[in-house]
C-alpha cells in the first residue's frame, strides 16, 4: 500500500491527500477506523472526521476531541494532527491505555478552504482566515472567532479587513458550525478537547474572553504541564503553559473556550513552535522532528486525562 499506514513527514499534504488518508485507513481498519463526512466548507469542500478506537466494539466511550488547521496558514498543524492519526491506527498497541476507555474522533482539517489557498501560491501563503466572502472589499472571517460563547467581546474585530474578524454574526461559518457540532455532540462524553494552532510555544486553556481563570484551572494546569514537561524532557523545547488571557492575548469566540463551556473538563489551544522565515512556515525537514515532539505532548496529556 502506498502509504502502509502512514502519510509521511517529509512535506506538507493538501486538504484533498488529506481526506484520501483517513479514508484508506478506514478501508484498511475496518475494526477500529470510522470516517465521517461532517459537513462541507464554503466552497464545498468535504470535512471528515476520523474516530479511532481500540476495536473492542464498546459503545460509548469517553472521547479526546482533537482539531487541527483552523488558520489557513499554520501548515504544521495539519502535519501534526496526522501524525497523531497515524500513530494511533498504526502503532496503536503502544497506546493501549489510551484507548481503552476512550475514543479519538479527529478533524485534520478545519478551515479546509484556507489551507488549499494557502498552497496556491507564494502570494496567499500568509492567509489565515475562511474564504467566505464578508464584504465588498475583504474576504473572509476568522473561525476562531466565531464561535458562540461571548461572541466579538473582545480580541475580535468587527471590520471585515481585519485577520481577526469575529464574522457578520456568531456561526456564520459553516467551518466552525461543523467543529461546534462536534463539540457539543461529544460533550457528555468529552473529557479532552485539543485544538493545534501554531505559532509561539504554548499551551493555553480558557478562560480566552475574560482575565479570569475558571474554577477548575488547577486541573487544566496540571494536564498542559504534563505536556510541556513531556515535550522538555524529550526534546528540550520550551512550552509556556497557562490561561490565554494571561499568557498570549483575550480573545472570545474562540473554540477552546466554547468547548470548556459546553462540558469538555480540559480544553487546549495548542501552539507548536515557528518555523521558516515568516514563523507559520518550518521548513519540511523541520516536520518530522516537530510532529513527533507535539506527539510526546498530546500523550502525556491524554495519559494525565486518562489517569484521572
Ligand atoms: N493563536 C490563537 C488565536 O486564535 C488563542 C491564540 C486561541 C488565543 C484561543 C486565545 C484563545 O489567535 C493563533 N496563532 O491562531
Ligand atoms: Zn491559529
Amino acid at each position: 500500500h502506498p502509504y502502509r499506514g502512514r502519510l509521511g513527514t517529509e512535506r506538507y499534504y493538501s486538504h484533498g491527500e488529506i481526506n484520501q488518508y483517513i479514508e484508506d485507513l478506514a478501508k484498511q481498519h475496518p475494526t477500529r477506523v470510522l470516517v465521517k463526512t461532517v459537513g462541507r466548507s464554503y466552497e464545498g469542500r468535504w470535512l471528515k472526521t476520523i474516530r479511532i478506537t481500540n476495536g473492542d466494539g464498546r459503545a460509548n466511550k469517553n472521547v479526546i476531541l482533537m482539531d487541527g488547521g483552523f488558520h489557513a496558514r499554520e501548515w504544521i498543524s495539519p502535519a501534526a494532527v496526522v501524525y497523531a492519526i497515524g500513530e494511533l491506527v498504526d502503532n496503536y498497541e503502544a497506546y493501549a491505555q489510551l484507548l481503552l476507555d476512550y475514543d479519538w474522533v479527529i478533524l485534520p482539517v478545519v478551515n479546509a478552504d484556507g489551507y488549499e489557498y494557502t498552497q496556491v501560491s507564494p502570494d496567499t501563503r500568509m492567509w489565515r482566515k475562511t474564504r467566505q466572502p464578508s464584504s465588498a472589499a475583504c474576504i473572509g472571517i476568522d473561525p476562531n472567532r466565531n464561535f458562540d460563547f461571548h461572541w466579538n467581546e473582545t480580541g475580535a474585530s468587527s471590520d471585515p479587513c481585519s485577520e481577526t474578524y469575529a464574522g457578520p454574526k456568531s456561526f456564520s461559518e459553516p467551518e466552525a458550525i461543523v467543529v461546534r457540532d462536534l463539540i457539543r455532540g461529544l460533550a457528555d462524553r468529552g473529557k479532552m478537547y485539543l485544538t493545534v494552532h501554531s505559532y509561539g510555544n504554548y499551551i493555553l486553556y480558557p478562560w480566552g474572553y475574560i482575565d479570569e481563570l475558571p474554577d477548575t484551572w488547577e486541573d487544566l494546569d496540571e494536564v498542559g504541564r504534563a505536556g510541556g514537561d513531556a515535550i522538555k524532557a524529550a526534546t528540550g523545547t520550551i512550552y509556556k503553559v497557562g490561561c490565554s488571557t494571561q499568557l498570549l492575548y483575550p480573545a472570545a469566540g474562540a473554540s477552546d473556550d466554547y468547548a470548556f463551556n459546553a462540558g469538555f473538563p480540559i480544553s487546549f489551544t495548542m501552539e507548536l513552535p515557528a518555523g521558516g522565515d515568516n514563523y507559520f512556515n518550518p521548513p519540511p525537514e523541520d516536520i518530522d522532528r516537530l510532529v513527533k515532539e507535539t506527539w510526546v505532548g498530546i500523550v502525556a496529556m491524554a495519559q494525565k486525562v486518562v489517569e484521572k
